[in-house]
C-alpha cells in the first residue's frame, strides 16, 4: 500500500498519522501535485494528494475516504465509541478539517498574480479560517482536544490544521490569538507519531 503526496498537505499528514496510529503498514512517497505533476499523474490522474494505491492497484483519492480504508483494514476507528463523544469529535473533526481547507484556499490565493485577486473572497475565507481557529481553541481551552494518551481524530485534525497554518501562513495565525489551541498541536507535534510524520518543508 502506498500513500502518496507531500507532507506539507495537511491531508497527507493526516491520513499519515492516522494509518500510523491504526498500526497499518503503507509506504510513502513526496511526490508534489505542482513540481512534479507528470510523476503525480502517472499515479492518479486526477493530480490529488493525498492519493493511495492499494495493494491491488485500486487508486483512492481523497484524505476522509483514505482514513476510511485505513478504517475497514484495521477493523477499527479511532473516533470514541460512546454515542455523544463520537458525535463531539465528527464535528471538532470537520472544523478542523474546514481550518485546514481555509488555509489552503488563502496559500492558493496567493498563488494568483496580484491582479487577479478578489479582496472580498480573500477576506471571506480569512474570516471562514479564523472562525474555525476560534472554535478550535475554545474546544482545547476546554479540553475537548489534547494530545493524548488516546489520540482521536479530531486532536489529529486540529493540530495538523494549526501546524499547517503556522507554516505556510503565519501571518494569519499568530500564536497569542489561539494560545489553547497552539499548546495542543505543539504537545501533539512533540509525539513520535507527528514526529514519523513531520511537515515537509522543502
Ligand atoms: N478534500 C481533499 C483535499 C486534498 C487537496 O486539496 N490536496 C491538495 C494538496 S494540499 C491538492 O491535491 N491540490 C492540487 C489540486 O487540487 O489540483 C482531501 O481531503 O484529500
Amino acid at each position: 500500500m502506498l500513500l502518496v503526496g507531500m507532507l506539507d498537505s495537511p491531508y497527507v499528514r493526516r491520513a499519515a498519522v492516522t494509518g500510523t496510529l491504526l498500526e497499518l503498514e503503507f509506504e510513502h512517497r513526496s511526490v508534489s501535485v505542482f513540481r512534479h505533476m507528470d510523476e503525480f499523474r502517472a499515479i492518479n490522474p486526477l493530480i490529488k494528494a493525498p492519493s493511495l494505491v492499494t495493494d491491488d492497484g485500486t487508486v483512492i483519492s481523497e484524505s476522509l475516504l483514505i482514513i476510511q480504508h485505513f478504517e475497514d483494514l484495521a477493523g477499527r476507528s479511532l473516533r470514541p465509541v460512546e454515542a455523544s463523544a463520537r458525535m463531539r469529535d465528527l464535528s471538532l473533526t470537520g472544523i478542523g478539517i474546514v481550518a485546514a481547507d481555509k488555509a489552503v484556499g488563502i496559500e492558493y490565493e496567493r498563488k494568483r498574480p496580484e491582479a487577479q485577486r478578489y479582496a472580498p473572497w480573500q477576506e471571506r475565507i480569512a474570516t471562514q479560517l479564523h472562525t474555525a481557529l476560534d472554535l478550535l481553541d475554545a474546544a482545547a481551552g476546554g479540553g475537548e482536544l489534547s494530545a493524548g494518551p488516546e489520540l482521536l481524530p479530531s486532536d489529529i485534525a486540529a493540530a495538523i490544521a494549526w501546524g499547517f497554518c503556522r507554516f505556510v501562513i503565519p501571518d494569519f495565525a499568530p500564536v497569542e490569538r489561539w494560545p489553547a489551541l497552539a499548546a495542543q498541536a505543539s504537545a501533539c507535534e512533540a509525539l513520535d507519531v507527528f514526529k514519523r510524520w513531520p511537515i515537509d518543508r522543502e
